[in-house]
């Protein structure tokens, strides 16, 4: 295989360059880091399973209307994406509270809000992604009032539909992290589109019945194994027969191709496809 020339690598992923103008490539690993990378682990079978839900999550989102990255999988480990400017802030919904919110205003973690919470917080390693309020953005231009409505508005129906189908299959959606970028059409116009992953790396599910956690939680405070974790959300998914793909590290590689197919066939019919001129997402 020819070389590929990597253009980002982050704490879960790797960004190379596309097979088409416009795309990269992401490349889930299965390096595992919390607490700003604090705490970090190599988990045999995380990106594979992460590479899996993230694309099956955003066909889904897709499918209602919400303009993602996604175009299609290539293998178990990678995707084809547009590439977008990364908006520098990460959009958290949060239906119950955990996490990082009941550390700040010492709440119980389980409590349940009179209505759903979005935050924003601003991407920077450097500096362990702060909170900061709608002020902060407009104040250093990180992003315009017309680009945050369509953010929060996106998040929003992100949030009624996954906490749907989680719900559906016996999951209680906690909370989710959400990362957008700018895409620009043939005459300068602007798209906001979700990018970045939808994975239990960045969101908190936990057993309906049980309220056991299946979540990058059981990595960060050691609750327990974290692929089984993934694997159980993605078999609840009806993404992976029940016993998985991913055995202590061994990948069912033909299976799992299968399984892409099936995910491809239904993004073949939006691969590439040209921004939309009747896109509501459209800055005129
Ligand atoms: N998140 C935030 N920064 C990175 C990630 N992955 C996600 C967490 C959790 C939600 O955002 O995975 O689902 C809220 O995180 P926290 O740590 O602020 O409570
Ligand atoms: N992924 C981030 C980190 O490394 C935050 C987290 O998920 O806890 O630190």
């Amino acid at each position: 295989m020819a070389r590929r020339k990597k253009l980002y690598e982050g704490k879960a992923k790797i960004l190379y360059e596309g097979t088409e103008p416009g795309t990269v490539i992401q490349y889930f690993k299965d390096d595992a880091t919390a607490f700003n990378a604090e705490k970090h682990d190599v988990i045999a079978g995380k990106g594979v399973l992460n590479n899996r839900i993230s694309a099956h999550l955003m066909t889904k989102l897709e499918q209602l209307g919400i303009p993602t990255h996604f175009i299609r999988s290539i293998n178990m480990r990678e995707q084809l994406v547009r590439s977008v400017e990364i908006i520098p802030i990460e959009l958290v919904v949060r239906n119950i509270a955990a996490g990082t919110l009941c550390k700040r205003l010492g709440i119980k973690e389980g409590t349940v809000m009179q209505r759903p919470l979005v935050e924003f917080f601003y991407k920077k390693d450097e500096l362990g992604d702060p909170l900061i309020s709608e002020e902060h953005i407009f104040a250093f231009g990180w992003a315009d009032p017309y680009e945050l409505e369509e953010m929060v508005s996106m998040a929003w129906r992100v949030n009624d539909f996954l906490s749907g189908l989680f719900s559906g299959i016996g999951l209680q959606l906690v909370d989710f992290k959400l990362e957008f970028g700018r895409i620009y059409g043939e005459n300068g116009e602007l798209y906001i589109i979700l990018a970045d992953e939808l994975s239990p790396d960045n969101c908190r599910l936990w057993d309906s019945k049980t309220g056991e956690k299946m979540d990058k939680d059981r990595f960060r405070f050691d609750l327990g194994d974290l692929v089984e974790g993934y694997q159980f959300i993605a078999e609840r998914l009806g993404l992976i027969p029940e016993g998985g793909i991913v055995k202590g590290g061994n990948i069912n590689e033909k299976l799992a191709e299968k399984l892409d197919l099936i995910e491809n066939e239904l993004a073949e019919k939006r691969k590439l496809r040209d921004l939309n001129p009747g896109n509501k997402n459209r800055k005129s």
